[in-house]
């Protein structure tokens, strides 16, 4: 009996300890964002009539970022803009193949507190699933969504007006 209690004291301590070195000083280092999204009807379309989905993210340091896009369904293309303080976007970045196969990965040097929007979209049109991975420089990463009601046609070149 009193053995049992020693034994699960001692496992108490033992969770505790590891929960308390989780805690590791309360900052936990950035990891990268996996997000798994569809290209399909419903989404935002570009001048070329592909699809594509919009995302937000926030540069967390001054250094070189890199997104991926992979598919095994769509024949990748991604764009990345940079929000200016007047709320317009540049495009900064265009990748078709730069990935393996036909994913996209596109690489660009982020600075810290600046918002970015990747666009994932394809060179075809077309529907499919695909991955979208963005490196530990970039957090806070938000779709952003059509409206229900509104025109989802999206103003912003598409892939083969970027080649
Ligand atoms: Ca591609």
């Amino acid at each position: 009996m009193s053995s049992t209690r020693v034994c699960a004291s001692l496992m108490a301590l033992t969770i505790l300890v590891i929960a308390l070195a989780g805690c590791g000083g309360g900052k936990k280092d950035p990891q990268p964002t996996t997000i798994n999204g569809r290209l399909e009807s419903g989404d935002w379309v570009l001048g070329d009539d592909t699809y594509v989905d919009r995302y937000e993210c926030k540069a967390r340091e001054t250094a070189e970022a890199q997104v991926i896009m992979h598919s095994e369904e769509v024949d990748c293309f991604l764009f990345v803009y940079r929000k200016r303080s007047d709320g317009g976007l540049t495009l900064i970045a265009g990748d078709d193949d730069s990935g393996s196969g036909l994913d996209a990965r596109v690489q660009f040097d982020a600075v810290d507190g600046t918002v970015y929007e990747v666009r994932a979209n394809s060179y075809r049109r077309g529907s499919g699933s695909y991955t979208l991975t963005f490196s530990k420089q970039l957090g806070d990463v938000q779709q952003i969504r059509p409206s229900d009601r509104g025109e989802t046609r999206l103003p912003g070149i598409g892939a083969k007006q970027a080649k």
